[in-house]
């Protein structure tokens, strides 16, 4: 076999963010740029010669490229065998899943995640882990040290393989398997959950919708809910993946599935509506006429996981992120199972699922999943519910108001302010984060300060510490305030403001979210002068 040595030079840019390396996709086609960054990942891994690595991506534009990329360079690199999506395609939990099940080293997942697609827009590139998981914290700071250094990378010289045809083949001297990206991923799903209840439940006439926003679960959606669980296939929208989500983002939220949430608000809405992100992992639940907070679904997941077969026995623990409302501690302490609080981002969550210290995980941002992989999972979500469903046969809102009463209502919002001026943005954090230890105590609008930090998380499995993970300030009576800057973005900055509320009284839980949040929303402009520092009036996204 042909190996080329090619000499390049650093990129300054190449530090992995909250899920890999996300930049333009003009960035990645700079030459040397994509193949600088997968050799960098190579030359921080030991012990991979022989082994398996699979590769798979969300479809978007650069997808298929970057595939033959990576194969290339995993042959020259010594890999012994590569498994890939047919076409290219594999949802991130599914890559996850594969990478388990066939024991192989790690995976390369080539996705931008809930950001736009095409030959403009946002292309990434992520390694996972031999447990399925992203890669931690301390492979991410040694690949980007990495990137510092880097002079050379390795590349063979065969051809482009077929992409579109399952089977085995030798190129390179190394194995090259071409996998249904569905098959397994849906069976792994039939070992969770009942699907005869499900398929009973739709065939008794409850009405299931999906948008696959023209991203990689569409293939997913129409295996498992259309021709295994029998939902009409014209419930299912945007099935077809296309390289640029159709000019839309795919991500699953009130802005960019509005016309989903459209419908689930409609007089003849299905009962149930659901929606996932581009590379799979995140969901959007809806029932008829109740939009569902992620970490409100978290929570609710939680407290009736034990009615899925995969769950029965209940569960170890519970962890989300720290942004994430505190509706599932809750449901943690009244099971009496342990409660994590960890950074932004799934890798966090790896080492506390692969201890068996929690089951069931998630994030504010849309991300649930468990340990039955180490990402989030959008369909897993979407099929959690429906077992729920089918089990409890009550309508969402009763089931959602049943949680409320029980545990109380977490009213929850997201105030995003996009692409705004780096420096302007840092500048924010800077002041806010100077001027909390002198917070506790003070008065703002109507509300009190208790406390306020900035969150370190210390894993309690590797003893390993994560600094600077978001400013927080809690209020007397329990309401909280969270601001971080996003990781995942590619244009200037992102400031997210997480706002939330605990209401126990049912008779005032029907409030809309962002009246009942109020004050809490006054705060966070009072505190850190948002206006003032990012020249915006208002949020570009509010969720
Ligand atoms: C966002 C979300 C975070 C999520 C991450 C990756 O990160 O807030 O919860 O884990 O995206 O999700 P950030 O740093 O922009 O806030 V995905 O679906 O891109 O893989
Ligand atoms: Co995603």
């Amino acid at each position: 076999m042909m190996i080329r040595t090619v000499k390049i030079s650093p990129f300054p840019d190449q530090k992995p963010g909250t899920s890999g390396l996300r930049k333009k996709v003009p960035v990645f086609q700079t030459p040397g740029y994509t193949e600088a960054f997968i050799q960098s990942i190579f030359d921080s891994l030991d012990g991979f010669k022989g082994e398996t690595l699979v590769i798979g991506g969300d479809g978007r534009y650069y997808n298929r490229h970057v595939i033959q990329t990576a194969i290339r360079m995993a042959a020259a690199n010594g890999f012994g065998r590569v498994l890939v999506g047919q076409g290219g395609i594999l949802s991130t939990p599914a890559a996850s899943h594969l990478i388990r099940k066939s024991g192989a080293f790690g995976g390369l997942i080539l996705s931008a995640s809930h950001n736009p697609g095409g030959p403009t827009e946002d292309f990434g590139i992520k390694y996972n882990i031999s447990n399925g998981g992203p890669a931690p914290e301390k492979l991410t700071d040694e690949i980007f040290a990495r990137t510092g250094e880097i002079d050379r990378y390795l590349i063979a010289g065969f051809d482009d393989v077929n992409l579109d045809q399952t089977g085995t083949f030798e190129a390179g001297g190394m194995a090259v398997e071409i996998v249904d990206p569905v098959a397994d991923y849906a069976d792994l799903m039939e070992t969770l959950f009942d699907f005869d209840a499900m398929r009973s439940l739709i065939a008794g006439g409850f009405k299931v919708t999906f948008d696959a926003m023209h991203a990689v679960t569409g293939p997913y959606a129409s295996e498992i809910l259309g021709r295994r669980l029998g939902v009409d296939s014209k419930l299912i929208y945007n099935a077809t993946p296309l390289e640029d989500f159709g000019g839309h983002h795919p991500d699953p939220n009130l802005v960019h599935a509005k016309a989903l949430f459209d419908r689930m608000m409609a007089d003849d809405a299905p009962d149930f509506g659901a929606a996932s992100d581009g590379d799979g992992d995140r969901n959007l639940i809806i029932g008829k006429g109740i939009f569902v907070t992620p970490s409100d679904s978290l929570a609710i997941l939680a407290a009736n996981a034990h009615l899925a077969p995969g769950y029965k026995g209940g569960l170890k623990g519970i962890a989300r992120s720290m942004p994430t409302s505190g509706a599932a501690d809750r449901v943690a302490e009244k099971l009496g199972v342990e409660m994590h609080e960890t950074p932004t981002g799934w890798k966090f969550f790896g080492n506390l699922l692969d201890a068996g210290r929690c089951t069931i995980c998630g994030e504010e941002s849309a991300g649930t999943g468990s340990d039955h992989v180490r990402e989030k999972d959008g369909l897993w979500a979407v099929l959690l519910w429906l077992n729920i469903l089918a089990v409890r046969k009550q309508s969402m809102i009763d089931i959602v108001r049943d949680h409320w009463a029980q545990f109380g209502r977490t009213y929850y919002s997201r105030h995003d302010y996009e692409a705004i001026d780096t420096g302007r943005a840092n500048q924010l954090i800077q002041a806010l984060e100077g001027g909390l230890s002198n917070l506790a105590g003070r008065q703002v609008g109507s509300l009190t300060t208790e406390r306020a930090d900035s969150f370190i998380y210390h894993d309690p499995v590797d003893g390993s510490v994560s600094h600077n993970q978001g400013l927080r300030i809690f209020f007397e009576g329990g309401s909280r305030l969270v601001f971080r800057l996003s990781g995942t973005g590619t244009s200037g900055a992102t400031l997210r403001v997480y706002m939330e509320r605990h209401e126990p009284d049912p008779s005032l839980q029907d409030q809309e979210t962002q009246a009942a949040l109020a004050p809490v929303i006054e705060a966070a402009e009072t505190l850190a002068e948002i206006g003032k520092w990012t020249g915006r009036e208002a949020p570009t996204v509010i969720t």
